[in-house]
Order: C-alpha cells, then sequence, then structure tokens
C-alpha cells in the first residue's frame, strides 16, 4: 500500500514527497471529457459507477500519492431543501438564492444517510476498487464557500451580499453558518464511514474576507467542522486561497494539513502557520502549462522552500486548468517523485 501521502498528512517520513492534484478528476482528461459528453455533470455525480470511474482515471495514468472522489461541493446542500443546477459552461447555479432571514430558517440539518447519499455510495465503491494503492480523499465545500453560493446564487467576484449579510443580519449570518458547519461536519464523518481515509475541506473563496471579518464570522464554524471532522481519525486538510494575509489565524482552524495558493512562498507560509502541522501546495496551476524548463524550475523552487522537512503534500495552489497538457502532469508527478527521493 503507498501510504507517502498519509504519511505526510501526519508529518511522519516519507520515502519522497506525496503528490496529488487538486481537480485532477476533471476536464483536462480526454478520458473524462469523452464520459462528460455521454453525461450532463449531475447525472456523473449522481450515479456511483460514474463517478468511481472519473476518480480512478487520473490514478490509472500518473503515479499519483491520493486519489479525490469525484463530486461537487453544492449537491449536498440539497439535503437541506436548496435546489442546485448546473450551468453548462459555468458551473453550480442556485436558482432560488438564500436572501432573508426567513430563508435561513426553512434550511433544514439533514441528518448524515441524507447527505449526498449518492458520493457516500460512490466513496464505498472507490474505496474498494482502490484496495489501498493510494489512500482515498473524502471532501465537502467549507461552511463561508458554502454560504457565498446560496446567498450569490452561483460564484460572485467579490461575495458582495453575503458580507452585507454579515453586517446586516448578524444573527441570521450565524444561524445560516451554524446550520451549514453541522451539516459539513456530519457529511465528512459520514464519508469517512463509507472509508474515506483523509478529508479536505474547500474554502475557495473565503479570501474575499478581511481577517477581522474572517475571525469574527467564518474561524468558528470551520473550527467547529474540523473538530466534527477530525472526530472521524482521519487528517483534515483546510485549503483556502487568497488568505496569505491571515495565515496565523488559518493555523488556528485545528486542521492537520493546509492548503495553500500560489500567491505567497510555501517556505514563509509554513513558518507563519507553524512547523506544527503539515502544508499542502502550491505550484501556480499555469506554470502546468508553462514550457517544460521554467515548469521544471518553479517546481524546484517550492520543493527547496518545503526545505525537505517531513510534512510536505505537493499540490498545484488550485485546481488544475482545463487547458493543462495531459504530459505536463506526468512531468510534475515524476519530477516530484525523483527529485525528493530520501536514500
Ligand atoms: O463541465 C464539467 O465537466 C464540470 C467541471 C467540474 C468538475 C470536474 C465541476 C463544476 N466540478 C467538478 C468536480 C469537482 N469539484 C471536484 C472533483 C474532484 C477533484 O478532482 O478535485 C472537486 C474537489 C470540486 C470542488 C469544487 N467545486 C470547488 C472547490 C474547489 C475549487 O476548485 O475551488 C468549487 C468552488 C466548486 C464549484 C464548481 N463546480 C464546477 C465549477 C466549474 C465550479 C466553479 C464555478 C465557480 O467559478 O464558481
Amino acid at each position: 500500500m503507498n501510504d507517502r501521502f498519509l504519511r505526510a498528512c501526519r508529518r511522519q517520513s516519507v520515502d519522497c514527497t506525496p503528490i496529488w492534484l487538486m481537480r485532477q478528476a476533471g476536464r483536462f482528461l480526454p478520458e473524462y471529457r469523452a464520459l462528460r459528453q455521454r453525461h450532463p455533470m449531475m447525472e456523473m455525480i449522481k450515479t456511483p459507477e460514474l463517478a468511481v470511474e472519473v476518480t480512478l482515471q487520473p490514478i490509472r495514468r500518473f503515479e499519483l500519492d491520493a486519489a479525490i472522489i469525484f463530486a461537487d461541493i453544492l449537491p449536498p446542500l440539497e439535503a437541506m431543501g436548496v435546489s442546485v443546477e448546473f450551468v453548462r459552461g459555468e458551473g453550480p447555479s442556485i436558482a432560488q438564492p438564500i436572501r432573508a432571514a426567513a430563508d435561513i430558517a426553512k434550511l433544514v440539518v439533514p441528518s448524515p444517510e441524507e447527505i449526498a447519499p449518492y458520493t457516500q455510495e460512490a466513496v464505498r465503491l472507490a474505496a474498494r476498487e482502490l484496495n489501498g494503492r493510494v489512500p482515498l480523499i473524502g471532501f465537502s465545500g467549507a461552511p463561508f464557500t458554502l454560504a457565498g453560493y446560496l446567498i450569490e446564487g452561483g460564484s460572485s467576484a467579490d461575495y458582495a451580499r453575503a458580507r452585507r449579510l454579515m453586517y446586516d443580519a448578524t444573527d441570521a449570518w450565524h444561524s445560516l453558518m451554524e446550520k451549514l458547519s453541522l451539516m459539513v461536519g456530519a457529511y465528512l464523518q459520514a464519508q469517512v464511514r463509507a472509508g474515506a481515509q483523509a478529508l479536505q475541506l474547500f474554502d475557495s473563496w473565503v479570501g474575499v474576507l478581511s481577517p477581522a471579518d474572517y475571525r469574527e464570522f467564518v474561524l468558528p464554524y470551520v473550527a467547529r467542522t474540523v473538530a466534527m471532522a477530525r472526530q472521524a481519525g482521519v487528517p483534515v486538510i483546510y485549503f483556502s486561497t487568497g488568505t496569505a494575509g491571515m495565515l496565523e489565524t488559518i493555523a488556528t482552524t485545528g486542521a492537520d494539513v493546509i492548503g495553500i495558493d500560489w500567491r505567497v512562498d510555501l517556505g514563509e507560509a509554513w513558518k507563519r502557520v507553524g512547523y506544527g502541522v503539515a502544508i499542502q501546495g502550491n505550484l501556480d496551476p499555469l506554470t502546468l502549462l508553462a514550457p517544460l524548463p521554467k515548469l521544471q524550475d518553479r517546481v524546484l523552487h517550492v520543493l527547496g522552500q518545503a526545505g525537505r522537512r517531513d510534512g510536505h503534500i505537493f499540490n498545484l495552489g488550485h485546481g488544475v486548468l482545463q487547458d493543462t497538457p495531459v504530459d505536463n502532469v506526468k512531468a510534475l508527478v515524476d519530477l516530484v517523485h525523483r527529485e525528493t527521493q530520501r536514500s
């Protein structure tokens, strides 16, 4: 069994630095696009056999050290009484966004079995198929990022409506975050019961907040969700982007691993979050579209920043871009393993 990813999450010694890529199960792979032509996004997510196939596609092609279950962050919200759609070429959308305290009061806190049961089944099947070849990562959107989509109805440049709700209807905001954190915590625990061996919480858009707003309106809920997830007994990764201005605060979430974007040097980030946690990142995803010598140079820079300290998991600073050449991903994975071979 390849356990170097799980060992790195716990800051134990490894034979070489583990690597996996956010969005490794997705549109840059021709075999994904072929399947996707025949099935709408929601059908891919809600059919466990299809979700398992997409989860395994990158594992068959590359020597990656972890698989991540194919799913998306918004479908679990359906269990709270929200309807979610995918708009072609754009992403998830919520036709009736949550805008008022009365909408928030109506949101249901579901029981664990009701939350994306098709994804729980996909985790069960994928874990069985992988059979220990590499660990399987389960995931969820973090409370703020989910609240952002719920309130805006889709993605947004500044999440201004969501942020105004914090100020204008503070009690309603806290009630929304309380419900979301209970749902997310229960969903993550359910994925571990189904066979996930690590968990990642995606707070992709939380970087729009000031550190003060993060501390007051978000941090307590992330901390609670992380604590619930950790009770399941597996390592928890907290990933965010645009948060280089508040890494010391991010470190107090209680996560075992902090995932960072590429806007900060990894060495500086690790020093600031402290060496008591593992670190994941942080190659700029665009670098995978660069000529190979530049790609190699930037990979060596990230590895140099990690300084061979135990507890580095190589990843991008955000998801793989759609136009990424497949050969460059292979070159990246092989380079990271080769360069970090411990004797
Ligand atoms: O058209 C298609 O084929 C859909 C593209 C796609 C894919 C492959 C979407 C729509 N979601 C996914 C899968 C997905 N989403 C995974 C799979 C596992 C993996 O390989 O990593 C994961 C982990 C996610 C998580 C996700 N969805 C996040 C958090 C991570 C991140 O990238 O920040 C977010 C923000 C989403 C929303 C989403 N889903 C899809 C799109 C295009 C978007 C972003 C839209 C936006 O800008 O808001």
